[in-house]
């Protein structure tokens, strides 16, 4: 009856509580402490050190401490015979969902550039714009892209989405594939990235699919760093084809001190805050799925090999 958290950050410790407190019967182990490592089970994952799960012989699941998997499949040592989990969470999705939305908002209503006038001490009242005024796009109409396309459009923006497979969902329009690509793009004036990183998904936001944008199009990666070619987007916004980006996610973080995005004026970076698993919400599924477990049944929030997501 044993879950080993097996993270780099300084997380362990809120993970291992909150696991224990909901459910003292099952012991919880950091890997970096003394631990019975054959009587392992599962071994709750986020970014784990790569190799870091050959020593548990007897697991019988993984579970991402996350929505996104990329870390796992990114590790040539994880056990390829049990099944993944991930995280499938509504708390999770609204969390995105507002901090899109916020940074739409910001884009509209240019707070960055105010922001950066008011560290001149410059008063410069410019022009702004409104939700009719633009379409946006969602690549990835999974968990996050559809909590985020119902909100967007209960604000009244226009929303359309890219996914693999169509979706019905009420005034969303819907493209699917790659063959439908190219016409979703062409109508995204404001283009959010949450698809999953997977080798058809890497660097997917380059030259080519920026050029396909309208003509100023401002690009927001809440996804994974790995879907953007950095020095295409600075390209296209030097250019004046893409006006701005706002960015979470990075191929390397924290983002390297002398990466040329820290200081570009049209682009504005969080580090990777936009949505955070909250142990309260979370909990639950990881208990409920050892429970699963335990009586055989099929696990929750499963993950296809075959997509990689
Ligand atoms: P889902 O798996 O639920 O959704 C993924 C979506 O992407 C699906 O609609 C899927 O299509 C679509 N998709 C996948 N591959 C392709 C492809 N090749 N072409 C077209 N569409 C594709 O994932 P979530 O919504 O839960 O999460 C998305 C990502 O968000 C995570 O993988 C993670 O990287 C990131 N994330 C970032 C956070 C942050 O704080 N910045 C927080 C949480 C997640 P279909 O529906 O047809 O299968
Ligand atoms: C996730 C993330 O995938 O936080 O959940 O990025």
């Amino acid at each position: 009856m044993s879950i080993v958290i097996i993270r780099q950050d300084e997380k362990i410790d809120l993970w291992k509580n909150a696991l224990s407190t909901a459910n003292s019967d099952i012991k919880i182990y950091s890997y970096l402490e003394d631990h019975p490592v054959d009587e392992i089970e599962v071994a709750m994952v986020w970014k784990h050190p790569k190799g870091s799960l050959k020593p548990y012989k007897n697991l019988k699941y993984i579970a991402s401490g996350g929505a996104g998997v990329d870390f796992i499949f990114e590790d040539p040592d994880f056990p390829k015979d049990i099944p993944i989990t991930r995280v499938v969470d509504d708390m999770l999705a609204s969390d995105m969902s507002e901090y899109v939305i916020g940074a739409i908002f910001s884009y509209l209503k240019n707070f960055n550039s105010h922001k950066i006038n008011q560290i001149n001490s410059q008063w410069n009242p410019t022009g702004y714009r409104r939700i009719t005024d633009f379409k946006v796009g969602i690549l990835g109409l999974g968990t996050l892209g559809q909590a985020l396309a119902k909100d967007l459009v209960r604000f009244g923006f226009k929303t359309q989405g890219w996914s693999n497979t169509k979706k019905v969902l009420p005034q969303v329009n819907s493209f699917a594939g790659p063959l439908e690509l190219d016409a979703f793009l062409a109508t995204s004036e404001i283009v959010i990235c949450l698809l999953p990183l997977t080798p058809k998904t890497k660097g997917i936001l380059n030259t080519t699919l920026f050029e396909k944008l309208p003509m100023g199009a401002y690009v927001i990666n809440v996804a994974r760093g790995g879907h953007l070619v950095d020095e295409d987007l600075i390209k296209m916004i030097d250019k004046g084809h893409v006006s701005g980006a706002c960015l979470d996610v990075f191929h390397e973080e924290p983002l390297p001190e002398n990466h040329p995005f820290w200081q570009h004026k049209k682009i504005h970076i969080t580090p990777h805050c936009a949505s955070v698993s909250d142990t309260q919400s979370v909990v639950p599924q990881i208990l409920e799925n050892y429970k699963r477990m335990k009586a055989g049944k099929e696990l929750l929030h499963l993950v296809s090999f075959k997509s990689g997501y």
